[in-house]
């Protein structure tokens, strides 16, 4: 027995699931999941010390690589000042001075302690600001497991095979509208459905917990169209594609401007953190300022701030750093295209930048739908074969996989030598 799984055997008795998080399972590999031990670069290792090459890069944050010498020194140094106050600090006005002078469309900011509370959150402030309760979302859209938020829900939710989950109160769900991604014409339908009542519509601007969708040209700008014309609000969920697609996420990337923006793990380079933010007036709607009731003992945390800022600042001393990515993308997922085509069979491969996932079906994936049809049995084939190679990918055909600037040249010819082995 390896050390993984004995120390599986150990956590399914306490931990339901044996993990924390569902999407560390690896239920539908049937394995038991691999218990880390560090990370450096682009390298995890496991307890029984097998070194793998990481394309989870704890879902996001380390963008710079794991255990990012300057990120790492900040936290020392801040934790030899203590590690919690529950009182204002002078590296929260920075990390918001920093955030809103150089992303235009967020002008007020509040820190959070993760995604899934951005996201509460800024709804809470849309219906407050709107004075309307309905949200629209889409479908394979993950934006935590808010309640509101848990109806057609990607990540986990969708590999559970649970559409929406248990102890979840209708109440907390009725003013929820599900729309079909890259499908504009769904979100007119559900706007003339409940006129001058939508508060926001969220969105991923890149789907990445359906596995990986881009929007389709004009998708997009037909929200923001939409949204300007019904009087709702449009918010990006940026906790992937924040501070990763480009500095200013995809908000950037695109050239769309939201009103609302929701971060996550990104902000706090692997730190616990999320935040979110936008236009003044709504902003202000937010306590103590304002009444839409938001806090948090630990939201701001110094260590985490500390931990964010470095990441934050660093990459926007070193806006090669996405070209690099982009690059760095166009290798792997390029050359994964490549090894496919040479087999000649019908996959999906989807990637923007350095996201990317390998779909098993011959339909093209543009929404919840079309990657539902993916043959999850074959991808946990090839998820164990990359595994025994060496590669560290997410245990689930529905996430993402993410590139860092610490993955080299030689690394992914090493990962593009285990997808050959694997397919042809
Ligand atoms: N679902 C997120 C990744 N796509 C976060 C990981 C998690 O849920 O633990």
């Amino acid at each position: 027995m390896t050390k993984s799984e004995a120390l599986f055997e150990r956590a399914v008795k306490r931990i339901p699931g044996g993990v924390n998080s569902p999407v560390r399972a690896y239920g539908a590999i049937g394995e038991a999941p691999r218990f880390i031990d560090r990370a450096d670069g682009c390298y995890i290792y496991d307890v029984d010390g097998n070194r793998y090459i990481d394309y989870i890069d704890s879902w996001g944050p380390m963008i710079l690589g794991h255990n990012f010498p300057a990120i790492r020194e900040s936290v020392v140094k801040a934790s030899e000042k203590g590690l919690s106050f529950g009182c204002a600090t002078e590296i929260e006005v920075e990390m918001a001075e920093f955030i809103c002078s150089h992303i235009p469309h967020v002008e007020m900011v509040r820190m959070v302690n993760s995604g899934t509370e951005a996201v509460m959150s800024a709804i809470r402030a849309a219906r407050g600001f709107t004075g309307k309760n309905k949200i629209v979302k889409f479908a394979g859209c993950y934006h935590g497991h808010t309640d509101a938020m848990l109806v057609s829900a990607g990540s986990g939710v969708m590999t559970s095979g649970v559409p929406d989950s248990a102890g979840v109160p209708k109440g907390c769900t009725e003013d929820t509208m599900t729309a079909v991604y890259n499908d504009l014409n769904s979100v007119k339908t559900l706007m003339e459905q409940a006129p001058g009542q939508v508060a926001a519509v969220i969105v991923e601007p890149v789907g990445a917990n359906m596995g990986v969708v881009p929007p389709e040209e004009g998708f997009l700008e037909g929200l923001r169209a939409l949204c300007d014309e019904n009087g709702a609000l449009l918010i990006f969920d940026e906790v992937i594609t924040g501070f990763r697609l480009a500095f200013g996420g995809a908000a950037e990337y695109f050239g769309i401007r939201p009103d609302m923006v929701t971060y996550g793990k990104i902000i706090g380079a692997g730190m616990p953190v999320g935040a979110y933010g936008g236009r003044r007036e709504i902003m202000e709607m937010v306590a103590p300022v304002g009444a839409v009731y938001q806090a948090g003992t630990l939201s701001g945390n110094p260590i985490a701030m500390a931990a964010g800022l470095t990441q934050l600042k660093y990459l926007f001393a070193h806006p090669e750093t996405y070209t690099l990515l982009a690059e760095k993308g166009e290798k792997l997922y390029g050359g994964m295209e490549d090894i496919l085509k040479e087999k000649g069979l019908g996959y999906q491969l989807n990637h923007i930048s350095s996201l990317g996932s390998l779909f098993f079906t011959e339909q093209q994936v543009k929404d919840y739908t079309s990657a539902k049809t993916s043959d999850t049995t074959a991808f946990a084939d090839y998820f164990k074969a990359m595994l025994k190679n060496g590669i560290h990918l997410a245990p689930s055909q529905f996430e993402a996989m993410f590139l860092s600037v610490a993955h080299t040249d030689a690394v992914i010819e090493e990962t593009l030598d285990a997808v050959r082995k694997y397919f042809v």
